[in-house]
Parts: C-alpha cells; structure tokens; sequence
C-alpha cells in the first residue's frame, strides 16, 4: 500500500520535501489523557501484548497531534524478557528485572529465542496498525541498542549513572561481549520480523550511550549497533538515536544509518559538521522546554528549524516527551513547525 503522507521517507532518502516533518519520542504516552484512561483499565505488558489495545494507542498521537509518523506502542524490554529475564513495570518507579545478570553463569538464564514465537504478539500489532493506519503515515518500528539493553539486565532497574553495568562490563569483558552479542543477534532477527510485518522505518534506541567515553561507545555499543544496522539497511530506512553520544556522530554516519538522532546538547550546525552532508539529522527540542508557554515554544521552534537549514532534517525531541506536558503544548510544537517550515 502507497503511504500518503511520505515526507518523512522521503527526507531520509535525503530528497528536498516541501516542508520538515515532525514526531515526538515516546509520542504515545502519559501526557495524553486518552492513553490514561488505557492505562488505568490494563497493565503495562497487557497493553504491549494486546494488538488491539497496542494499535489503539499507536495512533493515538497521529489523530490528537498530528505527527508525520506513528511509533510502535511497546517497549525496549520486551527484547530482555523474550530472552527469558522476568521484567516487571512498577507504575510510579519503572522497569524492574528482579533477577540481573551478574557473571557468566547467569548467561545460562538468557537466550536467543525464536521471534517469531516471543514476540509474535509484537508483528501481530504492526500488521493490525498497518491496516488501520491505512497509508496515513508511516509506522516505525523499534529497539533499544544492546548496550541500552544491557544497562538494564545488569542493573536491574533504571538509574542515572548505570554503575553497575559499567562495572560488569570492566570487571567481566568476555561475559559481557557474549551478552550483547546474544543481544545482537535477537534483535537483528526482532527487527526483520517488524519489518516483515510492515514497519517502514526502523530506529534504534541507545539513551544510555552517551555515559560511555568514546572508546568505551565503540567497544560496548557501537560495534553491534554496525551490525544491526548493515543487516537491515539495504530493507529498510533505520535511525540511530543515541542520546549524548555527539562524539561519535561521524562513526554512526559511517554506518550506512539514513538517520541519526541528535539531543539538545549539541548545535545543529556542530552535529552536521561531524555527521558530514550525506544522512538525516533528527531532533533536538529540549523536551522540558515545551512546558514553556505557547509563544515560546512557536519561536523555539523557528530558532531550532533555522539552525538545521531546513534540508535532510525531520523535527523531534532531543528525547522523549515528558509526561506533565499539556497536550496543546505538543500540538502546538507539531503545528509550529508545520507553519514555519
Ligand atoms: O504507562 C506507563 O506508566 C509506562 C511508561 C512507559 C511507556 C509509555 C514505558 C515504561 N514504556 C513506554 C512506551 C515506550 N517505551 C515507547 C512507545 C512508543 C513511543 O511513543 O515512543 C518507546 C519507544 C519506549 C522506549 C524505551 N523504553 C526507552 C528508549 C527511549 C527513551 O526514552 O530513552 C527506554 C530507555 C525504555 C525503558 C523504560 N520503559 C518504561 C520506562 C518508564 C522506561 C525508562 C526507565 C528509565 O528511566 O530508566
């Protein structure tokens, strides 16, 4: 099926688009009362699980804000628990893996599954979001990069500075190579499923990229991002968001990526110099800011659209929106780069 809306397809083809597309990380969320009220009646993997329930909240951002692309409603730690950890989602405090991996012998507790039976439930969503999208916009599909993973099934549960992880990683070298490569390889084998499924864009997320030092990027996480990325590249458009790592924008160029992510931290003009002319930059509103008024917001907007020179550009958040955020201020973000743009 034609997609109507392809501005962003044909951004990261680096084609010139009529205007700079827009959507919002984690656009299907708590800011948005009609995800609540889900929210209240299912539990979190209920939600992820239940095609009908997933397909719902997917477009939920598409029909209240208006962006140029749905994103898969699910989550990064559907990958660790299809490998067999226990991930619990505690409300108020997030995820939760009761049972880390420490040192070699609990790698007898994960494995490279079958996708196609643990996250069969996933591909059912994007065929069923597919088919209600009807070509409205594309549909990107999603994973987190093995190192974010791998924060996660070291520490167990969210933290600023993943200290524990770290430490696995320089105390144990060769256990945690093994890890991510497992890791690499079920999402290599997720990701085909997404996109056999019907997602038109693939983007990986790193958020915890940017704790590493450069070196440490390319030891712990770059490497097997390469691989994901060249085994699906030439299938289908893919993103790389790594939040903080703008050290490493060349090299993440370098992989063939249509896109790369890019947060507040760094000027527009500085990522273009380092990610050189031939890929798409993504992002980089500062997520908090749109709790500034209205007004604000439509200038920043300009100020942020000015700064990327309106070509091979697709408008987003430096990372995902906040939940207290109004939803006429997201509108109002969206909107605001369709009027200038
Ligand atoms: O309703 C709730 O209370 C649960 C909150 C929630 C939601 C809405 C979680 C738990 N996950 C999600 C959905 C989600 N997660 C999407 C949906 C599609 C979208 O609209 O974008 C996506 C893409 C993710 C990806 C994700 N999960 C990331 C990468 C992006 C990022 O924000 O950095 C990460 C790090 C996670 C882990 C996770 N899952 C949930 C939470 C609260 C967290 C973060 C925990 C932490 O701070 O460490």
């Amino acid at each position: 099926m034609s997609i109507k809306n392809d501005l962003i397809l044909r951004t990261l083809r680096g084609e010139q688009t009529e205007r700079t597309p827009v959507w919002m990380m984690r656009q299907a969320g708590r800011y948005l009362p009609q995800y609540m009220v889900l929210r209240e009646k299912y539990g979190f993997f209920e939600r992820c699980q239940t095609p009908a329930l997933a397909t719902e909240i997917t477009l939920q951002p598409v029909d209240i804000v208006g962006v140029d692309a749905a994103i898969l409603f699910s989550d990064i730690l559907v990958v660790p628990q299809a490998m067999g950890l226990e991930v619990q989602l505690i409300e108020s405090k997030g995820p939760i893996l009761p049972e880390p991996i420490k040192n070699i012998n609990d790698l007898q507790r994960v494995m490279v599954p079958d996708v196609n039976d643990r996250l069969h439930y996933v591909f059912d969503a994007i065929q069923l979001i597919k088919q209600e999208l009807n070509g409205r916009v594309p549909l990107i599909g999603f994973a987190g990069a093995p190192w974010t993973l791998l924060c996660y099934m070291v520490q167990g549960k969210g933290s600023k500075t993943f200290d524990e992880a770290k430490a696995f990683c320089y105390t144990q070298p060769d256990t945690a190579h093994k890890l991510l490569q497992m890791i690499t390889d079920t999402t290599i084998a997720y990701l085909k499923g997404q996109v056999k499924a019907g997602a038109d864009i693939i983007q990986i997320f790193d958020s915890w990229g940017g704790l590493l030092s450069p070196a440490d990027f390319e030891t712990y996480s770059l490497q097997y991002i390469r691989q994901i990325v060249a085994a699906l590249k030439d299938e289908v458009p893919t993103i790389i968001f790594a939040k903080g790592a703008w050290f490493a924008l060349e090299e993440m160029a370098a992989t063939g990526a249509h896109g790369l992510g890019i947060d507040w931290c760094i000027k527009p003009k500085l990522a273009r110099q380092f990610a050189g002319p031939d890929v798409t930059l993504q992002g980089n509103f500062d997520p908090a800011k749109l709790s500034a008024p209205i007004p604000v917001i439509k200038q920043e907007v300009k100020t942020m659209l000015e700064a990327f020179g309106g070509h091979r550009h697709i408008a987003n958040l430096g990372h995902g929106i906040l939940p207290n955020i109004p939803v006429d201020h997201a509108r109002a973000f969206v909107d605001s780069v369709k009027e200038y743009s």
